[in-house]
C-alpha cells in the first residue's frame, strides 16, 4: 500500500465505518440500465435512454441512506459525506479512508461531473477554513530555483488575471484498472504481487480544466539555459499537523517546452473554481500523464538545473519490477523526502490506450472490494436476453483514439461505433456495440487502437505497485 496513514485519518475512518455499517441495506440485484431498455439495436437513442432512469423497466428503487451502489441510476443516488472529504461522494465507490472511486457502470457523459470524479488523495483534503494555504485569500504559489531569472510569488488574483485557456482532458490515476492485475494475470503473491488501491476501472475522469499556460510562467521569470526539471510541489497535505508533507512530481523541462499551452496550473475544473478534493485553489495539470503528475494544492514550482527525486517518482507511481530498470541520480539532484538508494524503477509518466465497458467487474481475487460495491465478491452484472446496446469509454492520450475493437467469448473482433469526435488527444471518446445475447454467461474484451496503431496488449508485466493496467479488459456478464 502506497498510502500513508495517521491517527487522525484512522481515527475518521473507524468512526465513519462505525456509521456507515448501521445504516446498510441489505444487497439487491439489479439490471445494468442501458440493457433493460429492451429498445431496437444501433440507434444512437441508446445514450439519451441511459441518461433518464427512472424508467419503470430498471425495475430500480432508490437506495435508503448507504448501502451499496447501485447500477442504473447514473446521477443520482443516496448522499454519503465523509470526513476526509469535503464533497458528497454517495455517488463514488468507497475504496478506503482517503480514495473514492468513479462509478464507471454509471458514466454516461462526455465530461465528468464533479459528483463522479475519483478523488485520489494521499491524505484527508485540506479544508480552506482550517489552512489558509489553500484559502484563496491567503493562497500563494512561490516560483524559484537555480533556473530563473527571477523569483517571483503570486497570489490567487495575479493567477485570475493572467492569460488561461481551457482544455478538455482526461485524469487517470497510475493505478486505474490494478484490479485487473489480480483478477487476470494473477498477481497476488510474491514475488509477483500486487498492491494498492482496487480502482476497478473508476480511477479515471474527463474534465474541462481552466488553466494558466506553463509557457506563461515561464516567461515571467525567465527560463536560463541549464534548466533541467520543474517540481510540482504541495507542502500542504501530509501527516497531522501538516508538517510532513511530501506530495509533489517533477516533469523535465523538454516536457514543459513541447508543451507549454497544454501544461498549466489549473484553477476551474468544468466551468467551476476547483473544487477542494480536486486540489482547490490551483492545482498542477499535465495532461496526458498519470494523475499524481497533477499535484494538487500547489504551493511552489521550483526549476532547477538538476532533477528531482520525491516519492512519487521513486517508491510511489514508479513501475518497479524485473522489467524496469531503476533510473541513476546525477550527483547534484535534489532529494526531497526520499533516499538515493530508494529509486527502484521507471517512473509513470505517459497513459497507454485503454478502453473500458460501462459495467461493473466481477470482483473475485481482489483482496479489499469497496465496501460500496453493487456486486458481491465472484457475482457477475445481470443482463436482460435479446438486442440492445452497450457502451463504453476509450482514451489514449499520448495519440488519440483511431478505433475500438469488441469480441465476446473470445470470438472475432468487431468494431464498436464511436459516438463523439475528438476535440483533442487528451480526451475519451464513448463508444457502443450492438449486442443481441441468449441466456447465458458471456466474456466481453474492448480493445483501444491508437493513432499511431498502438493497440491494447493481451497483458502487461508485472510491477509491484500495480500501474498502468492498459491489457485489454475483461467484463464477465450474466444474461437471464
Ligand atoms: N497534493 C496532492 N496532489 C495530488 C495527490 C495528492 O494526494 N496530494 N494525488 C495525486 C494523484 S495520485 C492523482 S491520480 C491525482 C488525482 O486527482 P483527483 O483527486 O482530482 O482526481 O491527483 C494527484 N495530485
Ligand atoms: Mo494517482
Amino acid at each position: 500500500m502506497s498510502d500513508k496513514t495517521n491517527s487522525l485519518t484512522t481515527m475518521l475512518a473507524a468512526a465513519y465505518r462505525a456509521e456507515t455499517s448501521a445504516t446498510s441495506a441489505g444487497r439487491r440485484r439489479f439490471f445494468v440500465s442501458a440493457l433493460a431498455s429492451g429498445v431496437a439495436v444501433a440507434t444512437s437513442s441508446a445514450w439519451s435512454q441511459t441518461a433518464s432512469p427512472g424508467s419503470a423497466q430498471m425495475g430500480l428503487t432508490p437506495s435508503a441512506g448507504g448501502g451499496r451502489l447501485t447500477i442504473g441510476e447514473g446521477g443520482r443516488g443516496p448522499s454519503r459525506m465523509h470526513p476526509s472529504f469535503v464533497k458528497d461522494v454517495g455517488l463514488m465507490t468507497d475504496l478506503n479512508a482517503t480514495n473514492q472511486g468513479g462509478a464507471w457502470w454509471n458514466f454516461d457523459t462526455y465530461i465528468t461531473p464533479i459528483p463522479q470524479f475519483y478523488i485520489r488523495n494521499a491524505f484527508p483534503t485540506p479544508r480552506p477554513e482550517l489552512d489558509r494555504r489553500v484559502d484563496p485569500r491567503y493562497w500563494q504559489l512561490k516560483i524559484h530555483g537555480d533556473a530563473v531569472e527571477r523569483e517571483l510569488t503570486i497570489t490567487y488574483d495575479d493567477l485570475l488575471k493572467m492569460p488561461s485557456r481551457s482544455i478538455m482532458s482526461v485524469m487517470q490515476c497510475a493505478g486505474n484498472g490494478r484490479s485487473l492485475f489480480w483478477e487476470q494475470e494473477d498477481f497476488l503473491t510474491d514475488p509477483a504481487k500486487v498492491s494498492g488501491n482496487g480502482w476497478g476501472l473508476g480511477g479515471v475522469g474527463l474534465a474541462e480544466w481552466q488553466y494558466v499556460p506553463i509557457s506563461h510562467i515561464l516567461g515571467l521569470v525567465g527560463l536560463k539555459s541549464n534548466a533541467k526539471a520543474i517540481l510540482f510541489w504541495s507542502g500542504v497535505d501530509g501527516k497531522t499537523p501538516n508538517t510532513e508533507s511530501d506530495t509533489g512530481r517533477p516533469i523535465p523541462v523538454s516536457e514543459a517546452l513541447e508543451r507549454g499551452e497544454d501544461i498549466g496550473l489549473a484553477f476551474k475544473m468544468n466551468g467551476m473554481p476547483l473544487p477542494a478534493d480536486h486540489g482547490a485553489p490551483v492545482r498542477a495539470l499535465v495532461p496526458g500523464w498519470c494523475g499524481g503528475a497533477s499535484t494538487k494544492w500547489l504551493t511552489e514550482i521550483k526549476i532547477a538545473s538538476h532533477d528531482f527525486w520525491v516519492r512519487l517518482n521513486t517508491t510511489d507511481h514508479t513501475l518497479i519490477g524485473p522489467d524496469y530498470p531503476p533510473p541513476k541520480a546525477a550527483r547534484n539532484d535534489e532529494f526531497r523526502f526520499i533516499r538515493p538508494d530508494q529509486l527502484l524503477g521507471q517512473p509513470v509518466t505517459w497513459q497507454e490506450g485503454r478502453s473500458t465497458l460501462a459495467i461493473p467487474l466481477t470482483l473475485t481475487k481482489q483482496p479489499d472490494l469497496p465496501s460500496n460495491y453493487p456486486l458481491a465478491r465472484g457475482e457477475m452484472p445481470l443482463l436482460k436476453a435479446g438486442p440492445q446496446m452497450l457502451r463504453g469509454y476509450a482514451w489514449a492520450p499520448h495519440a488519440g483514439v483511431k478505433k475500438v475493437d469488441v469480441r465476446v467469448n473470445g470470438g472475432r473482433w468487431d468494431e464498436a461505433r464511436i459516438i463523439d469526435a475528438q476535440p483533442n488527444r487528451y480526451t475519451w471518446v464513448r463508444f457502443e456495440f450492438a449486442f443481441s445475447p441468449a441466456p447465458g454467461d458471456y466474456m466481453i474484451e474492448t480493445r483501444t487502437t491508437d493513432r499511431k496503431g498502438n493497440a491494447q496488449p493481451a497483458t502487461v508485466p508485472y510491477n509491484k505497485g500495480g500501474y498502468n493496467f492498459f491489457a485489454i479488459p475483461k467484463f464477465n456478464v450474466r444474461v437471464a
